[in-house]
């Protein structure tokens, strides 16, 4: 780094103090807290997107965003040349520079970073980092602290894609990477087109009855509901309604994927008029996507279809197709065998993983954060990846498309087969509807629909697949939700000493009783999860082991949903 780099990283940082007393880092998915203390967070979020960029040699994207939480919390997350999440390697580097005192303690940890990581200042391909953000208020600032933080390191440029969801900007990464179109025109044509091809190929006669066919969804007062409306227009047939667009109501509040999730009941603008529509609800930057039914106008409690459901529905449908194409899981001619595994978390509902469990699906667990599962994901040829709360995606292999492709090629010279070709189209229709990047509402729900018009099922015959344990999730308000530490999984936590024997204990007294605590990373909160044979013993195992969580450190006010 020459001195004109080191001086001008000095002088930009100076304009951004760090907030004092607050240790802020790197959580599940990226910073997040209070608006009003992010700016020294973001603008040093800037210099390491561009850093990343120099190192990769690739475009870098920055998102700012804090997705389901409340709307005065912001937040700001990095997208890596693949348009996955940042590498797990620059975590602590990104906690580092974000709570480095002074501008000078900032200098010396970027200089030492950049020695380690063999980053060359030479000018041969100058960093460039894509921002987007989403709808909140706080946004427009943050974002100028961003490209301050991008324009400290010399030559860097950045790209302002304006309000997008978080899994566009994460698309748009990826595309600009590998060469493709990259605009926003591109990614509604390339969902709409790979959907209408899933509507090309759909059997004769799987038809939905024509009063299923509509669909509303709560946009969540966020982003994702204006890009429905966009996507919309390139879509026939599909009868979207769309409530929640943030005219009116206020982001996550009271609507949304994780309120829907967490509450179980109808979110803002629906009502006793929606009793059996089937409806679905985004979440505040469109990464989530849960779905839901009200089965009685007399009660606003909804039957819930959640991640695991969607996770379910995407794994029979790609099975099925698999299935059909190596003619019933035989070995084929050229021995080749595609490996399809499920990825979940602990916050998975039990009765879920045991119906994949009979559908002879691997299964694998990581801890919660689309990170983890994205990572463990990309192990498989097909891998499919939910979490609970409705993030989640399908991965394909480069190995296994190249497969389908020369597949699928080889079978439009065969006469026979037709049936197999359909199957490959589909798939690889599927690889191109369904966002390879990260999870993505609004992808996400353009398949669900594909696959329900498809088998002809409603939203209460797919609910039906399997029923879910009775559930509970609270949030406790701790003095240091550090405090916790979890492993396996996060379904057993080792710190501190005792606290699992004190839940152990809780569990053993309930019928099919599970549950777990662990931090979240992205609230200032612990949460706890429990399942068991009743609703009031979910309730009565979550309540107590929040109890636990309070006596075992110390609670800073009252437990909530
Ligand atoms: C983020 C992550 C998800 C995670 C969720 C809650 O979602 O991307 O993987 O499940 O936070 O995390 P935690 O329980 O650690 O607070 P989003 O939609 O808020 O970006």
């Amino acid at each position: 780094m020459n001195d004109h780099q080191k001086s001008l990283i000095l002088s930009s940082s100076s304009q951004f103090p760090p907030p004092q007393g607050v240790k802020l880092s790197y959580g599940t998915s990226g910073f997040r807290a209070d608006a009003s203390i992010l700016q020294s967070t973001v603008f040093r979020v800037g210099i390491l997107a561009a850093l990343r960029s120099l190192r990769t040699q690739s475009v870098i994207g920055l998102m700012i965003t804090a997705s389901h939480n409340q709307v005065s919390d912001n937040g700001i997350k990095v997208g890596d040349p693949s348009g996955g999440m940042l590498t797990q390697d620059w975590e602590p580097f990104a906690d580092s520079i974000a709570n480095a005192p002074t501008p000078q303690e900032l200098l010396q940890l970027v200089e030492e970073f950049v020695a380690k990581e063999g980053i060359r200042f030479d000018g041969s391909r100058p960093a460039k980092v894509l921002l987007g953000r989403d709808t909140r208020p706080s946004g427009d600032s943050l974002l100028e602290a961003a490209k301050q933080g991008i324009s400290s390191i010399v030559g860097a440029s950045a790209v302002d894609m304006g309000i997008v969801t978080t899994p566009q900007l994460h698309w748009m990464v990826r595309a600009k990477n590998k060469g493709l179109k990259a605009a926003e025109l591109d990614y509604f044509e390339q969902l709409s087109s790979s959907y209408r091809c899933l509507l090309d190929l759909i059997p004769n006669g799987s038809k939905v009855e024509k009063a299923e066919n509509k669909l509303v969804v709560d946009g969540a007062n966020g982003v994702g509901s204006e890009k429905l409306e966009g996507l919309k227009k390139s879509l026939d047939g599909l009868d979207i309604e769309i409530r929640n667009t943030g005219k009116e109501g206020v982001l996550n509040e009271g609507v949304g994927a994780d309120f829907v999730q967490k509450e179980k009941i109808l979110p803002q603008e629906f009502g006793p008029k929606d009793v059996g529509i089937r409806c679905a609800s985004l979440d505040g930057d469109a990464d989530r996507l849960v779905y839901f039914t009200l089965p009685s106008e007399s009660s606003s409690k909804i039957d819930l279809v959640d991640g695991d459901k969607i996770l379910t529905l995407f794994a029979v449908f790609i099975k099925e197709q698999l299935s059909i194409l190596t003619e019933g899981g035989q070995m084929v001619e050229d021995g080749y065998h595609a490996r399809l595994g499920v990825i979940q978390t602990a916050y998975a509902n039990g009765a879920s993983t045991n119906y994949l469990r009979q559908l002879g699906l691997e299964i694998a667990l990581t801890p919660t954060g689309v990170k983890y599962l994205h990572e463990k994901a990309a192990e498989y040829d097909v891998g499919i990846y939910f979490e609970a709360n409705g993030h989640g995606t399908i991965l394909f292999s480069d190995h296994f498309l190249s497969w389908l492709e020369a597949k699928n090629n080889e079978l439009a010279s065969r006469s026979k087969g037709s049936e197999q070709k359909k199957a490959a189209l589909r798939l690889l229709a599927v690889s191109k509807l369904i966002n390879q990047a990260v999870g993505d509402a609004l992808s996400g729900l353009l398949l669900v629909e594909a696959i329900l018009i498809h088998k002809g099922w409603s939203i209460c015959k797919w609910n039906g697949l399997y029923q879910d344990l009775p559930s509970r999730q609270l949030k406790v308000k701790v003095i240091d939700r550090t405090a916790v530490v979890t492993e396996n999984a996060e379904t057993i936590a080792v710190k501190p000493p005792g606290i699992q024997e004190a839940i152990n204990a809780e569990i053993a007294k309930y019928p099919c009783g599970r549950c777990f605590i662990r931090p979240s990373g992205t609230e200032d909160v612990v949460r706890v999860y429990a399942e068991a044979s009743t609703q009031e013993a979910a309730d009565s195992l979550a309540n107590s082991v929040a109890k636990i969580a309070d006596q075992f450190l110390g609670s800073r006010s009252s437990s909530s949903v």
